[in-house]
């Protein structure tokens, strides 16, 4: 085929690196895929595609490993349950400083690259903010030259892919392997045993007691490797993923008893560990399988990091010199007791040894207070399947109960509250606790969750360590949510301040003066409203609803949870609708009320707000009184993808949790990062994202944290604003009553009952007011087109803090004690070789 595809030129020796990227396509094409251009699919051209990005990665990527071996510098280790990744391709070529290059090359061969890129499955190997979090970290870290690894599990199904089917979620599974994921490499050499259940005997050796775990049922942990670039540096670092194997392909006995299904059964069930990814976002699944899941990533990846420390040393006391491992939650605390375990029982140091290792190792992120998310494992599910875990997590709790003792005596309240075993009912082990006490960093995610850790969920602990606590604000990278998410705003901000910003958002600072400018506003009105038909298109494909780009784009998107309040936003749009019906020429800014989120597919209110959005969208959508005026819209299936679609164009980003819920939030950053004004509850980040903005370029309402405290503590009655707010009664009458489910009256009661009969848990009652108040302010301001775009500039100038290249670097400084390095450009040479 090359005769025929590729330009004359391919035989002139000096073959430039836009032929070699089209040979190389071709050839990956034809040889590792066996295709040509007759019979290759779509996901063929992509694969083919998408193995020539990462050929020009490997190079890079060796250089980078054989420099951490040889410099032996002091490494990351980030474990997390969860790794959202999004798409691949786009994003490396960025960082690799080649998308221009490939975009021509796909051009000259005759595809479109934006479709192409389309083809890409996502890597959605994670719920919501704390892994996409991880993501955005991997970047980060890769950018400036951290020497660090992502650990994770390669689960076979990744986040569930949404279908709204009449108005409701229904879960598809996603099987994004099935076209082959060309951006791994599976690595059969790096195979770890996980044991599993057994029992633990102890044997004298040289007289002193040595504990063994024995009769184990092991499944192996193979890696499979993805390359992460650096943004413009020669760095490519490692994000390693474990898939389960069986450690053994039939069970012999069964398959000589000729029962050939009862001998491959046990394979498969080992398999499952790392089939799928629980799907719940902020709250935990209490499942035996991810009780295994979670020691399965803990487990194989000590083995891992020991393995490579070994090749360089000896002395294991010296691990916390050159081995740094944050625990992305609690999901991997159980790599605590393994750790302990390893040092005790296989490499022989002394508790007090080991102990000391491993606390210098450790540090923990908490990403939520939600008590529903607080892990917590029944002692039982230690007792069948982790014994030897058991007996040491036993010994920390003496050990640190005895400090505990020390230092308040007399005071058993405490001692009951910090213990790492909850007593109540069954037995559990408190994660949290455990991830507390074995480590020596504890952090929060934004400066107010960070002050509520130390004052109230962890304040025991706060009490006693309070050195171990410390903040560190979340961030995103602006590589993904400004460079490719949104293109033209770019290309504006580079045209006026150059690209700087790309490495250093601070230099975002620069557009402070050009809020000032007349010219840059009208330009900046242009790519706002360029982004807002590229989503209006998508939406009209998508939902059939075609809205109007000059109204107000208002956007909420995330998970769906009812401490978010995506229901507050609702019942604005009631009110607004009601006004409207009340007065037909009532002049009221037009707005588009845009929505995107999953919900847990076991959470019924979560479920149900989703079916709420919809039918309120049905009337209002429908409705001719309300037409050019308002539009209700839920884009189904909410993924990294459709996110950089969305923020470019919103208008307005409703971040209105209750104070006090929201640990940081992270989608509140993309928003204002492309020029998007935030209508908000001083929660979370909302509250230093006021602090860079300005108070008078930011929608605030509702009651702060203090406040929130305090009226639960007083008695919260959220019928007395029922009955003192006629238009609030009004709209929840008719939810309650059948108006949005006139085939199903009762349907959304459930909804109201939450609020009027159980205690409104989120307070959305007590801060419905003050909300609509505010969205009256913002409604106001749109009006205004050229004032409004000037505090869109002001927040975009704003967002320096908010990349995490800033959080990374405070990570690197406090926490891990890890310097950069630059690898040299040697790998670039080696391809033209
Ligand atoms: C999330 C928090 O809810 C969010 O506020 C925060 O920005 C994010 O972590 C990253 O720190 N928590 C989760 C979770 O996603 O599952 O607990």
């Amino acid at each position: 085929m090359h005769d025929d595809s590729l330009p004359p030129t391919i035989d002139n020796p000096e073959l430039d690196s836009l032929m070699l990227t089209i040979k190389s396509f071709l050839e990956h094409l034809e040889y590792t895929l066996g295709k040509d251009k007759y019979s290759a699919s779509r996901y063929d051209i992509y694969n083919a595609l998408a193995y020539a990005v990462r050929d020009r990665m490997v190079e890079r990527w060796l250089d980078t490993q054989q420099h951490y071996y040889n410099s032996d510098h002091k490494r990351v280790y980030y474990l997390s349950m969860e790794f959202l990744m999004g798409r691949s391709l786009e994003n490396s070529l960025i960082n690799l400083g080649l998308l221009d290059e490939f975009k021509e090359a796909v051009s000259s061969l005759g595809y479109d690259f934006d479709e192409l890129v389309e083809d890409e499955q996502e890597a959605g190997l994670g719920n919501g903010g704390l892994g996409r979090l991880a993501a955005c970290f991997l970047d980060s870290m890769a950018t400036m030259a951290i020497p660090a690894y992502g650990y994770g599990i390669r689960y076979e199904y990744g986040i569930f892919r949404q279908k709204i089917t009449d108005g409701t979620q229904v879960e598809i599974p996603d099987n994004w392997l099935r076209y082959r994921n060309p951006w791994e490499l599976d690595r059969q050499e790096h195979l770890h045993p996980v044991k599993f259940n057994g029992r633990v005997v102890t044997v004298h050796i040289d007289g002193k007691p040595r504990h063994e775990w024995v009769d184990t049922e092991d499944v192996m942990a193979m890696a499979y490797d993805t390359p992460i670039p650096g943004y413009g540096n020669n760095t490519v670092n490692t994000m390693r993923l474990w898939c389960a194997k069986s450690s053994r392909e039939f069970d012999l006995k069964f398959f000589n008893e000729g029962n050939y299904i009862r001998a491959v059964e046990k394979k498969m069930l080992t398999e499952n560990i790392s089939k799928v990814l629980y799907p719940a976002d902020n709250v935990i699944e209490g499942k035996e399988l991810r009780f295994k899941q979670e020691y399965f990533l803990a487990s194989a990846t000590v083995h891992d990091v020991i393995y490579r420390f070994k090749k360089m040393h000896k002395d294991l006391r010296l691990l916390p010199d050159k081995v740094a491992i944050q625990l992305n939650d609690t999901h991997p605390a159980l790599a605590i007791p393994e750790l302990m375990r390893v040092l005790l029982d296989l490499e022989g140091l002394s508790w007090d040894d080991a102990w000391n290792v491993t606390t210098r190792v450790f540090a923990y992120t908490n990403h939520t207070i939600l008590p529903e998310a607080l892990e917590q494992w029944p002692v039982w599910f230690f007792e069948q399947i982790l014994p030897r875990h058991l007996m040491i997590i036993y010994e920390i709790n003496d050990r640190f109960l005895d400090e505990v003792r020390r230092r308040f005596p007399g005071d058993n309240g405490r001692l009951a509250r910090m213990s790492l075993v909850e007593e109540h009912w069954e037995r559990k082990i408190r994660m949290a606790h455990l991830a507390i006490v074995g480590s020596h960093s504890v952090n929060g995610v934004a400066a107010l969750h960070s002050e509520i850790l130390k004052n109230d969920l962890f304040r025991d602990f706060y009490e006693m360590y309070p050195e171990r606590f410390n903040n560190k604000t979340n961030g995103i990278t602006q590589r993904r949510w400004l460079k490719k998410g949104n293109p033209p705003l770019s290309a504006l901000i580079d045209d006026r301040i150059g690209p700087g910003w790309v490495t250093d958002l601070y230099e975002l600072e620069k557009l402070r003066p050009l809020a000032e400018d007349a010219e840059f506003r009208a330009d900046w009105q242009k790519v706002k409203r360029e982004n807002k038909e590229r989503l209006a298109a998508y939406i009209l494909k998508h939902n059939c609803i075609q809205v109007d780009v000059d109204s107000l784009f208002d956007c909420q998107v995330k998970r769906i949870h009812e401490y978010k309040r995506q229901l507050l936003n609702v019942l604005h749009i009631i009110t607004l609708y009601n006004r409207l019906k009340a007065d037909p020429s009532l002049d009221i800014v037009p707005r588009t009320f845009i929505f995107g989120g999953k919900a847990a597919p076991a959470y019924f209110i979560a479920k149900l707000v989703i079916r709420l959005i919809n039918a309120v969208g049905d009337v209002v959508n429908r409705d001719p009184d309300v037409a050019g005026r308002l539009k209700v819209v839920f884009l189904a299936n909410y993924s990294v993808s459709l996110a950089e679609m969305i923020f470019p164009a919103a208008d307005l980003s409703e971040q209105i949790s209750t104070a006090g819920t929201e640990a940081s939030g992270t989608g509140n950053m993309k928003f204002a990062l492309n020029g998007a004004l935030t209508i908000g509850t001083l929660d979370g980040a909302n509250i230093e994202i006021m602090e860079e903005v300005g108070r008078e370029n930011i929608f605030i309402f509702g009651l702060t944290a203090e406040e929130v405290t305090e009226l639960k503590r007083k008695g919260y009655n959220p019928r007395e604003y029922y009955n003192r707010n006629p238009e609030l009664q009004k709209v929840l009458d008719m939810v309650s009553g059948g108006f949005f489910s006139p085939y199903d009256a009762n349907l959304f009661k459930p909804i109201v009952d939450s609020l009027l009969n159980q205690g409104d848990h989120y307070l959305l009652l007590a801060d419905y007011a003050s909300y609509i108040a505010s969205q009256e302010e913002v409604s106001q301001l749109y009006r205004d087109q050229d004032e409004w775009s000037r505090r869109a500039i002001l927040n975009a100038a704003g967002m320096g803090k908010f990349s995490s290249d800033r959080t990374i670097a405070e990570y690197a400084r406090d926490i891990w004690g890890v310097d950069t390095v630059e690898i040299s450009a040697q790998a670039q040479h080696c391809l033209h070789d």
